[in-house]
Formats: C-alpha cells, structure tokens, sequence
C-alpha cells in the first residue's frame, strides 16, 4: 500500500513520515433530466438507496448528486435523439425492498441502467435481479468483497472495497495510533461483518491483539453492554464495522462512560450525521473512507458548488460518487449508442459498455473497470475528527 499524507499534515509535520507504504416506494420526485419534455426516445437511468430510515443522508446525497450529472449530460443525449429521465427509489436499507424494487426496475423496458446502492447487504440480493434482466448497476458506495466476486456482468462500483479499506485502517491504527490491541464491534450486515473482519485479519497480522469482537444490531441505540465488555478490556482502539446511526451513538455512550481511547470504523461513519449524533464527543475519532475530500480538487469544488446552488444542501461524501457513477454510466450507454449506429442498443450492450469504461475522468474520481467491475483507480482515505465538525480533516490516503 502506497500512503501518501495530506500537504497540511505534510506541513505541519504532525506525524512520522512515510508511515504506511421503490415503485412500491418509488420516490415521487423523477426527473426528466431538465429536457422540459422534449421529444426522443427515453432513457430511464433509476437510481435505489435509502432515502427513508437510519442512512437516509447518505443515501440522499448518492440520489442528489447522480440527478446532477443526469440532468447536465441531458443536451448531449437530446442531440442524439434520446431523453434522459431520473427514476429514484427508495430501498430503505432493507434487502428485500430492494430486491422488490430491483424486480420492478428490471421489467422496465426503458430502464438501462443504476446507480447505487448505498448498501452492500441491498446491493448483493438486488443485482441477482439486475443480472437477470442484463440492467448494468454502477454503485456509488457498496464496499462489501462479494458484491463484484461473483461473476456478474452487470455489478460494477467506482469506490474501493473492503478488502483494501479494513487493512489501510489496521495499518493506520498500529503504526500511527501505536495499537498494540483492538476492541471490535460490528453491525452483522454484509458491510459491517466485512469490513470488521478484514479489519481483524490485518490487524492481527500486524502483531495487535484483538482482545474482544461483539455484534450489534442496526436500529439499536442502546450500546452500554457492549460499551462495558470495550471498558473492561481496556483496548489501544475501539474499532466499529457499521454506519453512522449506531457508530454516531457507540461513540457517544463510549465518551459518556469515559472511554477516552481513539474510535475507529470505516467508510458507513463518513457522513454529517455521524457529528449530528456524536456532537462533542466525535473528537478523536479515525476513519478510513472510500470517498475522497471534493474540495481538494478544481472539478471538485465546482461539483460542491453546483449542489449547494441546485439542492440548497452541503454536499456529503457520497454525492459526488453518485455523480461520477452517473457520469460512468452515461459514458457507457453513449459508447453503446455510437457503436450501435446510434440506435438504441441492447441493454446487455450497455452493460458490456460500462464494464468497458477505462480512463473516466469524474469530478473527482478516475474509473478504469477491471473484468470484475471493481475501479483499479479507487482509493482509500484516512480521516480525523478532532472536533464536532464535518467533513473530518484528511490525514492521508491509500492507492492501490
Ligand atoms: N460502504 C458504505 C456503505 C455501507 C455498505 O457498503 O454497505
């Protein structure tokens, strides 16, 4: 792994130096790419992730921020005779709405393609069903292993996966934080668990000790049990396999009972509600995410700046992966119409397009697909939270 620091800590020298080498839920709100109903043949794009329940701002964003970039590439596919039209659904976290919503969007004649989920343990079900109807999914955010180790020809994402984030952690948490041992929990999703146990495995092979991994439930909010076996234990690092609804809560009901060592988890924490919930008590907590700072980059900024004008709303991590992976994806149907002669093509064309894609240039992220449809240009970033604050301060990141 290739650890490259931020210029800020760079500057400050703060740290060592070369450390770690639905319809049924449909959402009402369908846009039709700004086209004022214009002629052509329509190109449904649906997006799925949750927009009600415990991860709805991140969800969100991802919806948000895909919806941006369909409805500023919606000229370019009038101009070849198609008209772009948005159709969110709303997956709620839950694996079977999104396997419901995934049976109706795959029946869609005019749907080619989405962009999500937000969740691994919806993504893995639901793409069995996109699968089946040849519909390309690019996802903005799942990180869970199996998600593209299944063969699939339609499953691809633009962010890392866990594999690579649960070790940049490990690392993270030994060689700057001096863990010797580690207190796991995680939420028992396909997410949660896997990133915990890569978490686990690589910390283990660093020479930490793990002296305690418990299981929480999501929709929880009371975490003093497992609080008290994390106390009783007195590890270096608390470490937390899950999202910001339970880790928000973990960490505050952890600072309340006077836990004062770093809490650690991944990407699922990367989000203003983690401080929402946390408040204060989010000093000295580490993150490893798989989406980078927007600000750090021109076309970056510029993204923030447009979602902020068109949305009234401070863009969250996901929102500019939710509009890269449009962006992505558009790319591959536009490649799929052009060689097709500009008609329409087949919707198993379009998937064999986007897996195609090589050299995307985002708003922030590059996308080359490997024949798994994983990004071999996806990073991994640490971040810090010293204060009640988002986004974190970028300590440094990972390439692969
Ligand atoms: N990776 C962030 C969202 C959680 C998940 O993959 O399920």
């Amino acid at each position: 792994m290739k650890f490259k620091k931020s210029l800020t800590l760079l500057l400050s020298g703060a740290l060592i130096a070369g450390v770690l080498a639905g319809c049924s839920s449909k959402s009402s709100d369908s846009s039709d790419g700004g086209s004022g109903g214009s002629g052509g043949k329509v190109i449904k794009i649906a997006t799925q992730s949750p927009l009600s329940g415990g991860s709805a701002i991140l969800g969100e964003a991802l919806k948000l921020g895909a919806q941006l970039k369909l409805e500023e590439e919606s000229k370019k596919f009038e101009k070849l005779g198609y008209k772009l039209q948005l159709e969110p659904y709303d997956d709620q976290g839950d694996p079977k709405k999104g396997v419901s919503n995934a049976n109706v969007i795959g029946a869609d004649k005019e749907i080619y393609g989405i962009i999500g989920h937000l969740n691994s343990g919806v993504t893995i079900p639901s793409s069995e069903v996109y699968e089946k109807y040849h519909v390309a999914m690019v996802s903005p955010a799942a990180t869970a292993v199996e998600v593209t180790e299944r063969g699939l020809k339609t499953v691809n994402r633009i962010v890392a996966r866990d594999d690579f984030q649960g070790p940049a952690g490990a690392e993270y948490a030994v060689k700057e934080l001096g863990a010797k041992t580690a207190f796991i929990i995680q939420d028992k999703t396909a997410y949660g668990q896997g990133l915990a146990d890569e978490f686990k495995k690589a910390i283990e092979s660093q020479g930490a000790k793990v002296v305690g991994y418990e299981g929480i439930t999501v929709g929880e909010k009371d975490f003093n049990g497992v609080i008290n076996k994390a106390k009783a234990q007195n590890p270096d690092v608390i470490y937390f396999g899950g999202l910001y609804a339970e880790g928000g809560l973990i960490i505050k009901q952890a600072r309340e009972k006077g836990i004062d060592v770093p809490i650690m988890g991944g990407d699922g924490l990367d989000s203003s509600g983690l401080v929402d919930i946390a408040g204060d008590s989010v000093a000295n907590t580490y993150i490893t995410s798989v989406a980078g700072d927007s600000t750090k980059t021109e076309s970056g900024k510029k993204f923030v700046e447009d979602y902020k004008a068109k949305f009234n709303k401070k863009a969250e991590s996901y929102s500019v992966y939710g509009y890269d992976s449009m962006g992505v994806l558009l790319k591959g149907i536009e490649d799929a119409i052009k060689a097709n002669g500009d008609k329409l093509p087949s919707k198993e064309k379009v998937a064999e397009a986007v897996r195609a894609v090589k050299d995307y240039k985002g708003a922030l992220t590059e996308v080359s697909f490997d024949d798994k449809g994983d990004n071999t240009k996806a990073k991994v970033f640490l971040y810090k939270f010293d204060k009640a604050s988002y986004p974190p301060a970028l300590q440094g990141e990972v390439s692969q």
